[in-house]
């Protein structure tokens, strides 16, 4: 598997339908508006972006929660919408670069690209683990649950039964977890699924734990990656304008550097970035969000230091 991606494809997704603050449909608009697909073309990519997807409405009265579950119908729907996308630009050889919008949208990345990508691996970069099950949930939140989802873990639902349990818990490594529920902790721990906690960063330094996390998820070098990027995953004095801050987060040069070394492996075939929030915080702090998240994505599709 040699991959060739020229052609970076931009999946404006605003969506917020996973979680209950409003805006977080705002980041993909504020990502494009501040020159992220001029900013990839001057890095050398064909950049495709059609504009933002439009997703088929479905009002909160028709949409009554199923068991914790809030949103449930939505979510679905528009997350199957995103795999479908997801999965047409990776099965031509593209690399897509989905914008969110809330992390349940990576039910829909991950399992496009693993149409596309049957042996991918997933580093998952967050302040939380994402895999509440509709049992351990207390928030009811999807973008709290899509990895569960996606591992084929705890109840199953008619209404996401699209949803291939396609990811094996082998194939997933996490790095910058800092707040986690003990639900999530003991599916974490049954499953043995590796995770770099904040306190591993300290311990190991990001060099290391980026490369114990390939170890361990790609021991060869010869498979695809997933990077699925929330920007929560930062400090909030990095990264303020997110739903969900959580003190203690990897720094600027820290965050970087996982997307640089990925770039570095040639493996990287899709990358999410998540949970951007302008209407969260002051002006400045929405521009220094918004300008971290698009230097992430460069710094992933090859932009260097020297
Ligand atoms: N674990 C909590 C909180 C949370 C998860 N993801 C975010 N927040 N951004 C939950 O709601 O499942
Ligand atoms: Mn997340
Ligand atoms: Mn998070």
């Amino acid at each position: 598997f040699i991959p060739d991606p020229k052609t970076v494809a931009i999946v404006g997704c605003p969506f917020s339908g996973g979680q209950h603050r409003v805006g977080v449909d705002e980041g993909p608009i504020h990502l494009v508006n501040a020159g992220l697909t001029n900013q990839l073309t001057e890095l050398g990519w064909n950049v495709q972006f059609d504009g933002h997807h439009q997703f088929e409405e479905i009002s909160a009265a028709s949409d009554p929660p199923i068991g914790k579950l809030r949103n449930p119908r939505l979510v679905s729907k528009v997350t199957e919408a995103v795999a479908k996308t997801v999965g047409a630009y990776a099965k031509k050889g593209q690399l897509p670069v989905t914008l969110g919008g809330d992390h349940s949208l990576a039910l829909g990345t991950i399992s496009g690209t693993l149409s596309a990508h049957p042996d991918a691996c997933v580093f998952w970069i967050d302040a939380h683990a994402d895999i509440n099950t509709a049992e351990t949930t207390d928030s009811g939140n999807i973008h709290g649950m899509p990895v569960s989802f996606l591992l084929g873990l705890g109840p199953k639902f008619a209404e996401f039964a699209w949803v291939k349990p396609a990811l094996k818990t082998s194939r997933i490594v996490y790095i910058g977890l800092r707040d986690i529920d003990a639900g999530e902790k003991r599916i974490l721990k049954e499953n043995n699924i590796k995770a770099f906690s904040m306190h591993e960063v300290d311990k190991y330094g990001i060099g290391k734990v980026v490369e114990m996390a390939l170890d361990h998820v790609n021991p060869n070098r010869n498979l695809p990656i997933h990077l699925s990027f929330d920007v929560d995953a930062l400090d909030p004095s990095v990264a303020p304008s997110t739903g969900t801050p959580v003190r203690g987060g990897l720094t600027f040069r820290e965050g970087h550097y996982i997307c640089e070394a990925l770039h570095e492996t040639g493996l990287l075939v899709a990358l999410d970035l998540m949970e951007v929030n302008p209407s969260l915080a002051d002006a400045a702090s929405v521009k220094q969000t918004v300008a971290v998240g698009c230097s992430l994505v460069r710094a992933a599709l090859g932009e260097t230091l020297l």
